[in-house]
């Protein structure tokens, strides 16, 4: 056959061709007529080339005029337009999400026409939102199996949230400093930086007996397979679907190798290239002046044979890092302990599957002493909105609760839409009723970046905005932000004095750790809020946290690292 199209090609493309159109909506007798004629094909006694060039394709029951002219074209070109072009119209998401079980093309056509789903990663996104609950055709019990059935996908992706990696990375990180011989580990690479995504997890550990290590974590029961494995470097795919790579080291080249494979290699090479100006020769195994090992005890010992500070790794990113520790005094960046209250929580009323009581109780176990409510405004009619009558229930409930516990304060917000037009949802009166208001952007994503950038503009500038939410309503791994001028965006919140909301979801991670520090140097402060849907989801204030400090921040940038009576203070300021 020209170019190298066999016959199994020829019915597997016509097969898809049968998926496509079904994925498309067009009538199931057109889809159908592709899936009988690669049946046909199947069972074919000649052969199909031969058939083609004597011009008899035609003779083959259920093969008419419109197959004929594509079969032929296929076979004698090795191509077919009318397949290329099908293909190009549909988003690859929806071929990923046939490999679902349980998600045939109605189903994913319903995705897509009623929550706009293209992608696995949106996907993932709104089962986990509880988005599929209440679709036609859908439950919890569809819900569930679609999102057992993206785990068993995302195994062979290229890169992972690091959340997945982390719930990976810990458990092993405690067997591994738990077993005898091993004098130090640690987590190194990306996972240790804080990145938002990672290729795999990095491990470095010192011990005296590197082969027994080395065969242990081979062996280990995580290790789905075993990659490589010598005496100093062990790769195994975890059943978790992520590599790991232990790297073995003696106590004493310890230090230098935490340093040299936490990187990154940009923060490594700059760090060389100060060594080398010092007369110092640099590498995974030591400091080396004139072929003598410059001995460290510590990563603190490295950074200081180089006259600098340590560095928190999270800021290894050679974005200022090395200038700073030439001070000697680096940012004291947040960490869990300085947060004393939580915003963004969704509950029962829309789209959350916590009652408000039940994320009460949660928040005062973490020892916080405030927290802010924050359910859907009308217009998110696919998360349950709340209508104003709906947000004066909701406000007696948590008058209710406040009464019974004044200790702990239950602040009402909003997650309030952002219209096409900028305004917010709600009428003025009802937008007054909130202590504070978070205003989001989840619809008309496809806007240009001027008008988008207005949009959001004119929510900032709306006297009773208190916060934007995910500033750019990216989905990592899966939908990319909105065009935006971000700059813009921040320059406007310094103006109109409003809060930048890092969203810890792992998913989001939205404001990026890239511009955490202009947000800063505009004199903007962020809130860290876990855009929770369960009491569950409170714990991710960890990997927003991360980000935080990734982004520079100390505990005065970010908002909810005000005690009770500060917040209090701020928020009633903030209305006026
Ligand atoms: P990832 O895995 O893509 O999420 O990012 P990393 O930073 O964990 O990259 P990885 O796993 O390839 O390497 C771990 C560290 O090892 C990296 O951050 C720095 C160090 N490293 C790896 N390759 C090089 C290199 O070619 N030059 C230098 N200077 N360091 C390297
Ligand atoms: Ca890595």
């Amino acid at each position: 056959m020209t170019g190298s199209i066999t016959p199994k090609d020829v019915i597997r493309i016509l097969e898809e061709i049968g998926v496509l159109l079904e994925l498309k909506g067009e009538s199931p007798f057109k889809s159908l007529a592709y899936t009988n004629a690669a049946r046909r094909l199947e069972t074919l006694d000649e052969d199909l080339e031969e058939l083609v060039r004597r011009g008899d394709l035609k003779s083959v029951k259920g093969i008419g005029d419109a197959l004929n002219r594509k079969i032929t074209e296929l076979v004698t070109t090795g191509r077919l337009e009318y397949y290329e072009t099908l293909r190009a119209s549909v988003p690859p998401g929806h071929l990923e999400m046939l490999r679902i079980p349980g998600l045939g093309p109605r189903k994913i056509r319903t995705l897509h026409e009623k929550l706009d789903i293209s992608t696995l990663g949106e996907l993932e996104y709104a089962c986990l939102e509880n988005r599929l609950v209440e679709l036609p055709g859908f439950g919890t019990r569809t819900q569930q199996k679609i999102l057992t059935g993206i785990e068993h996908l995302k195994r062979y992706r290229e890169r992972r949230l690091c959340s997945e990696a982390l719930e990976a990375a810990e458990p092993l990180l405690a067997k591994l400093r738990g077993r005898a011989g091993v004098v130090a580990a640690s987590l190194a690479g990306s996972l240790r930086r804080g990145n938002e995504t990672v290729k795999d997890i990095d491990l470095v550990a010192a011990s005296d007996d590197p082969e027994a290590l080395s065969q242990w974590f081979a062996s280990l029961p995580d290790a789905e397979s075993v990659i490589a494995r010598g005496s100093t470097k062990v790769s195994v795919f975890l059943k978790a679907g992520i590599n790991a790579d232990l790297r073995i080291v003696t106590p004493r080249e310890y230090p230098f190798a935490l340093h040299h494979f936490t990187g990154s290699k940009e923060h490594n090479v700059a760090m060389r290239g100060r060594a080398k100006q010092l007369g110092i020769k640099m590498n995974e195994y030591g400091l080396f002046r004139d072929e003598a090992l410059l001995p460290c005890g510590s990563e603190e010992d490295v950074f200081a044979a180089l006259g600098l500070a340590w560095v928190p790794p999270e800021l290894r990113e050679n974005t200022g890092e090395i200038e700073a520790a030439e001070t000697g005094v680096m940012p004291a960046l947040v960490q869990m302990k300085d947060i004393r209250g939580i915003f963004h929580i969704h509950t029962t009323a829309s789209d959350g599957s916590s009652t408000l009581e039940a994320v009460v109780e949660a928040a005062k176990k973490m020892g916080l002493e405030y927290i802010g409510i924050t359910d859907h405004s009308e217009s998110a009619f696919y998360a349950g909105g709340l209508t104003p009558e709906d947000v004066r229930t909701q406000h007696r409930a948590i008058d209710a609760l406040n009464r019974k516990d004044p200790a702990f304060r239950i602040f009402k917000g909003i997650e309030a839409d952002i219209l096409p037009d900028g305004r917010l949802d709600y009428d003025d009166a009802t937008l007054a009723s909130f202590d504070f208001v978070i205003a989001a952007v989840h619809s008309h994503f496809g806007m240009n970046e001027d008008e988008m950038t207005e949009r959001i503009i004119r929510a900032l500038a709306n006297r009773r905005t208190t916060i934007l939410a995910h500033p750019t309503g990216r989905l990592l791994l899966a939908r990319e932000p909105y065009a935006l001028d971000l700059e813009r965006v921040i320059d406007a919140a310094a103006e109109h004095g409003k809060v930048i909301e890092l969203n810890a979801n792992p998913h989001r991670l939205d404001l990026d750790w890239r511009h955490c520090k202009y947000a800063k140097r505009q004199g903007v402060r962020i809130a860290v809020n876990p855009d929770a849907h369960h009491t569950d989801g409170l714990a991710d204030m960890k990997y927003g946290l991360n980000i935080a400090r990734k982004g520079w921040l100390e505990a005065r940038d970010i908002v909810n690292c005000m005690g009770l009576e500060e917040m209090t203070a701020f928020l009633a300021r903030s209305k006026q």
